[in-house]
């Protein structure tokens, strides 16, 4: 048995409106996770600074960005009595945290890093250095609170990969000194990503094989929270399809990304499996299926915005449940590190 006490954290970015795939890929585990486990939600805003201020628009845009996606979490379903929900930079534990692992990761595991590649794209030598090192703070992130599971999409893959080898390394390197100041074998867990349903990459409506993303320049090609149900249905019905109907089996499905995209964003949205939802519409064609798509999505997702606009009326309430929620995350982070400061041998009064 693991000498970690089960713990959840995961986190979004404050970088434009939460969207279909951070609700499918993420969310969704996330509220399920509430009701069994001890759970940590934060917005990274620290995260949101790396592609530079030209990118995350400047203080007024990141403030509101922080208060919006915070009340998105709880209009989606967190409950801030179950779940501790903060922003990152309330607890600076996340970035001392960050700077030791920094030593104790490698540069070549940096370099492996495809989502850096994605984002630096070809001018790499612009890109900020923050954006490079994003994955040592995300593994910061998650282990002040040696969180033992990390629920995110299939994207995140990679990351807390990273995560388990910096861990790793740490108990490994320190293992004397963690053992002598009674932490046993292994000081940090080696967290277990929960990537799970039938949606965990959520593909652009628009382009079946990029990813739903914040920064696609087509507003088409996602469904974001804030959406209207107008524009939900809209989005749906404009989704791009092939020439073919719905099969009657997930094999069918092979091969055509946006037909499959579809589909699971179905299946997710209605609690089923694929073989379900391909049990009832196989055979059909795209036309009827997206109208019952577009009547689920506009069911489950429009009062998602509804909420979100009550509770932005009275920011007061957002911000208090922010400043609850990171002076529970600092009683936790605080004591993880001093004892890491203790392990590596820095002078604790
Ligand atoms: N398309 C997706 N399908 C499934 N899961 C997804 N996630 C993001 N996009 C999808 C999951 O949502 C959580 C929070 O993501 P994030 O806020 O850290 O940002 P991101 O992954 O960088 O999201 P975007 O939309 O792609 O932002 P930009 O465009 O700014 O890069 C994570 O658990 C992620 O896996």
């Amino acid at each position: 048995m693991s000498q970690f006490t089960p713990r959840v954290l995961s986190g979004m970015q404050p970088t434009g409106n939460l969207h279909l795939g951070n609700y499918l890929g993420a969310m969704l585990n996330w509220i399920r996770m509430q009701e069994t486990h001890e759970t940590l939600y934060c917005v990274v805003d620290l995260h949101a600074i790396t592609q530079g201020v030209t990118v995350w628009g400047g203080p007024t845009v990141l403030r509101k960005a922080i208060l919006d996606v915070t009340a998105a979490y709880i209009a989606c379903g967190l409950d801030p009595k179950k779940s501790i929900i903060f922003n990152q930079s309330q607890v600076a534990e996340h970035a001392e945290l960050a700077w030791v692992f920094n030593c104790v990761a490698r540069l070549g595991w940096l370099d492996r890093m495809t989502q850096f590649k994605e984002k630096a794209g070809k001018d790499k030598e612009r890109a900020s250095v923050g954006l490079y090192d994003y994955p040592v703070l995300m593994a910061a992130d998650i282990l002040i609170y040696k969180a033992t599971h990390v629920p995110v999409g299939e994207d995140q893959k990679q990351h807390l990969e990273l995560t388990r080898d910096i861990a790793q390394k740490f108990n490994l390197d320190f293992a004397e000194s963690i053992a002598a100041q009674g932490h046993g074998e292994a000081f940090f867990p080696i967290t277990d990503p929960v990537i799970q349903g039938p949606a965990t990459r959520v593909m652009s409506l628009r382009d079946g094989t990029k990813k739903m993303s914040k920064s696609d320049p087509s507003d088409l090609s996602r469904i974001n929270l804030t959406d209207s149900a107008d524009d939900i249905a809209r989005k749906i019905r404009k989704a791009k399809t092939d020439a073919d109907g719905i099969p009657s089996a997930a094999g069918g499905l092979k091969g055509r990304p946006e037909a499959e995209n579809l589909v699971g964003i179905y299946a997710a949205l209605a609690g089923q499996g694929v073989e379900q939802v391909l049990a009832e519409y196989g055979g059909g064609q795209f036309s009827a299926f997206k109208n019952a798509l577009a009547e689920l999505a506009v069911l489950k997702l429009a009062p998602i915005a509804g909420e979100m606009n009550r509770l932005l009326a009275d920011p007061g309430y957002v911000e208090a449940v922010l400043k609850d929620g990171s002076d529970r995350a600092r009683a936790i982070a605080q004591p993880v590190m001093r004892e890491v400061r203790k392990i590596m041998g820095f002078v604790v009064s």
